[in-house]
């Protein structure tokens, strides 16, 4: 029996919610955040089956409400093993000259910033504890800069950045770190990139296979059940369809 615990950001929709059905189905225990409580409260009940389930609803943008909530957590789940880094969106896709200014403050806000809070609320932990596990949801967009792609790039560029920083500052104290860039998956990604512009959201997936939110957890889950002294460090997971962050083979 795993007795694991793992902390899943944005856990409510596409790649989180993937990885915590995966986790559970596993044993891992598991402590899953999002804004959308609704969602929160149907995830424990699935997941509830296989494995024990707490959820904190916290929006990453808030630093003392994301503080307050992961020191809120029960005692049996304070021992967070595994920390998935996977909260984020793109908003918008626009020129640098055309960008609205709070979509900016939002991937800033959310993808950097957020990530950064949630893991100064947990790391220092596992760096007590001399174990853990922590896996950063990058995306091609951290490895390349795409026309309008600009500032969400830009965060992504900054996790890829975190990502590097924090496997170095952590190799001392038995820490795995470990990034994950996929290019194309179809989920509520381009709905809320487009503002829930359905048809536009759409249309970034037709004409290919996209990846599924299930094939990046899939690989999330090989990754953190590696044995003990294996750490892969940086992969990038494109459809078949796609080459690069502009170039898809569509049909
Ligand atoms: P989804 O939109 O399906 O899921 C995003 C998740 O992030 C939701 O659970 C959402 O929960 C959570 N979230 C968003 N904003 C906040 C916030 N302010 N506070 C707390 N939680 C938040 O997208 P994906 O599953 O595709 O995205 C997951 C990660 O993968 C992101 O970091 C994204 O950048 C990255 N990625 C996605 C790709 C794609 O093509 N889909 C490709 C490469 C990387 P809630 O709304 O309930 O708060
Ligand atoms: C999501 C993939 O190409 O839309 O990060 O930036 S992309």
């Amino acid at each position: 029996m795993n007795h694991k615990t793992a902390f899943i950001t944005g856990a409510t929709s596409g790649i989180g919610k993937a990885t915590a059905k995966i986790f559970a189905k596993n044993k891992i225990q598991l402590i899953l955040c999002g804004r959308r409580t609704d969602r929160l409260a149907q995830l424990k009940l699935e997941l509830g089956k296989y494995t024990k389930v707490t959820t904190l609803q916290f929006d990453v943008r808030d630093k003392e409400a994301t503080f307050k909530a992961i020191d809120s957590l029960p005692f049996e789940f304070q021992k967070i093993d595994i920390l998935i880094n996977n909260a984020g969106n793109a908003h918008g896709l626009s020129s640098i000259q055309d960008g609205n200014i709070e979509d900016w403050d939002a991937m800033i806000d959310i993808n950097v910033k957020g990530l950064l809070y949630v893991s100064k609320a947990i790391i220092p932990k596992m760096v007590e504890n001399n174990r853990g596990f922590v896996v950063n949801i990058g995306s091609i967009a951290g490895k390349e800069v795409y026309p309008n792609g600009n500032v969400y790039c830009a965060s992504k560029h900054a996790v890829n950045a975190l990502n590097k920083a924090m496997r170095i500052d952590l190799n001392k104290h038995n820490i795995r770190v470990s990034a994950i860039h996929p290019g194309a998956v179809e989920t509520e990604f381009s709905e809320v990139r487009f503002k829930g512009d359905k048809e536009k959201a759409n249309n970034v997936y037709k004409g290919f296979d996209a990846l599924q939110a299930n094939d990046i957890a899939e690989i999330i889950y090989f990754v953190i059940s590696r044995p003990i002294h294996v750490n892969i460090e940086d992969l990038i997971v494109y459809p078949t369809a796609q080459a690069s962050a502009t170039i898809l083979n569509r049909e």
